[in-house]
C-alpha cells in the first residue's frame, strides 16, 4: 500500500485544486456536442463520434458510390468509421454487428443486404444501447424500434417508373424478360412489385421470364444469354439495376441483336455507365437511385446518439432519364 509522503500530499492537493477548477469553468473534457464554441470562446470539441458502417460488399458502380459517399461523409465530420464489406454475406454483415457492439461504438450504419433475419442482432445492439440507421434497403421486423431510421428510395415507385416509361415507349405491347436483383433484398422484392403494378392493366406487356442476376453486371449477361435461347422473341429487358442491364447489353450485342433498338433496354440506378448507355443509344431509360446517402445517414447518427426521435423512414426522390435528358445531364453525374 502506497505511503503518501509530505510533497506528494500537497501536490495531490493541489492536482484537485486545479481539476476542481477546471470542472467548475467547464473546461474539462465535455461529451456534449452542444458544446461546440458558437460565441468564439475556447471550447473542447465535441467527443468525435466512433460509427461501425456494415455495407452489403462492392457488387457493382452503385455500391462503390455509396461506400465512398458514408467514406467521405465520415472523413468530413470527423467520424472515426469502422468499415466492414459483407462480400454480399448477410452473416458477414451480422458478424460485423456484433463486433461494432463489443468495441462500444457509438452508433452503426446498415446496409442490409436482404429484408429478414436481423431481430437477434439488433436486439443485442439495442440492448447496448447503440442507435443502428438503415440506409437504402429496409428490412422487415415487429419492432421497428429496432433501428432508428431508414434512408432509402422508394423502390416500389421505382418499378413503376420504369413499367410507365416501357408502357409509353412501346404502346403497351413488349415481350420483357426481367432481371431481378439479389433474392430477399428489398429493391428486388419491391421494384419486381412496383413494375407488375405499373404493368397489370396492360394485357399486351407480358413478362415471359424472369431470373435474378444479383445486381452484378456477370449475372446480367449470364442469365440474359441463357434466357435469350429460350426467348428469341422478347423485344425489351427490364432490368433491377444498370449492373446487370449493362451485362445484357453485351449478350444482346454477342447474339447479334441491337440493344436499344431490337430490345429496349429499361433499367434502375443510374450509374454513370448507364447515362454512356443511354447517349450511345444501347440502353433507353434508366430510373434513378441516388446512393450518395452519407449526408443523410451522419445527420441521422447525430440526431439519434443524442436521442432524438426520428422519421421511420426519409424517402430520397428519383428522376428517370432516357435519351431526351442524359446527354445534357452525363457532365452532371457524382456516381
Ligand atoms: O440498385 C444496386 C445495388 O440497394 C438500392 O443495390 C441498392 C441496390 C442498387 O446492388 O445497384
Amino acid at each position: 500500500m502506497k505511503s503518501f509522503t509530505p510533497f506528494n500530499r500537497r501536490g495531490l492537493l493541489g492536482l484537485a485544486a486545479c481539476l476542481t477548477a477546471l470542472v467548475l469553468t467547464g473546461c474539462g473534457p465535455s461529451n456534449d456536442s452542444s458544446s461546440s464554441s458558437a460565441g468564439g470562446e475556447s471550447k473542447p470539441s465535441a467527443k468525435a463520434l466512433t460509427v461501425g458502417f456494415a455495407q452489403v460488399g462492392a457488387e457493382g458502380a452503385w455500391r462503390t458510390a455509396e461506400t465512398e459517399s458514408i467514406k467521405a461523409e465520415a472523413a468530413k465530420r470527423g467520424v472515426n468509421l469502422k468499415f466492414s464489406d459483407a462480400q454480399s454475406k448477410q452473416e458477414n454483415e451480422i458478424k460485423a454487428i456484433r463486433s461494432f457492439i463489443a468495441q462500444g461504438v457509438d452508433a452503426i450504419i446498415l446496409a442490409p443486404i436482404v429484408e429478414t433475419g436481423w431481430e437477434p442482432v439488433l436486439k443485442e445492439a439495442k440492448q447496448a444501447k447503440i442507435p443502428v440507421v438503415l440506409v437504402d434497403r429496409g428490412i422487415k421486423v415487429d419492432d421497428d424500434s429496432l433501428y432508428a431510421t431508414l434512408i432509402a428510395s422508394d423502390f416500389v415507385a421505382e418499378g413503376k417508373m420504369a413499367a410507365d416509361w416501357l408502357i409509353k415507349k412501346t404502346d403497351g405491347k413488349a415481350t420483357i424478360i426481367e432481371l431481378q436483383g439479389t433474392p430477399g433484398a428489398a429493391p428486388a422484392i419491391d421494384r419486381k412489385k412496383g413494375f407488375e403494378e405499373g404493368i397489370k392493366d396492360h394485357p399486351d406487356m407480358k413478362i415471359v421470364a424472369s431470373q435474378s442476376g444479383d445486381f452484378r453486371r456477370s449475372g446480367g449477361k449470364q442469365v440474359m444469354e441463357a434466357l435469350l435461347k429460350v426467348h428469341p422473341e422478347v423485344t425489351a429487358v427490364y432490368s433491377h439495376n444498370d449492373d446487370m442491364a449493362l451485362g445484357a447489353i453485351q449478350a444482346l450485342e454477342e447474339a447479334g441483336k441491337k440493344p436499344g433498338t431490337d430490345v429496349i433496354v429499361v433499367s434502375v440506378d443510374g450509374v454513370q455507365d448507364a447515362f454512356k448507355a443511354l447517349v450511345a443509344g444501347n440502353m433507353n431509360c434508366t430510373v434513378e437511385c441516388n446512393p450518395l446517402l452519407g449526408p443523410m445517414a451522419f445527420d441521422a447518427v447525430e440526431k439519434a446518439v443524442k436521442g432524438e426521435t426520428l422519421p421511420k423512414k426519409t424517402i430520397v426522390h428519383d428522376r428517370v432519364f432516357d435519351v431526351s435528358n442524359a446527354a445534357a445531364e452525363l457532365p452532371n453525374r457524382k456516381y
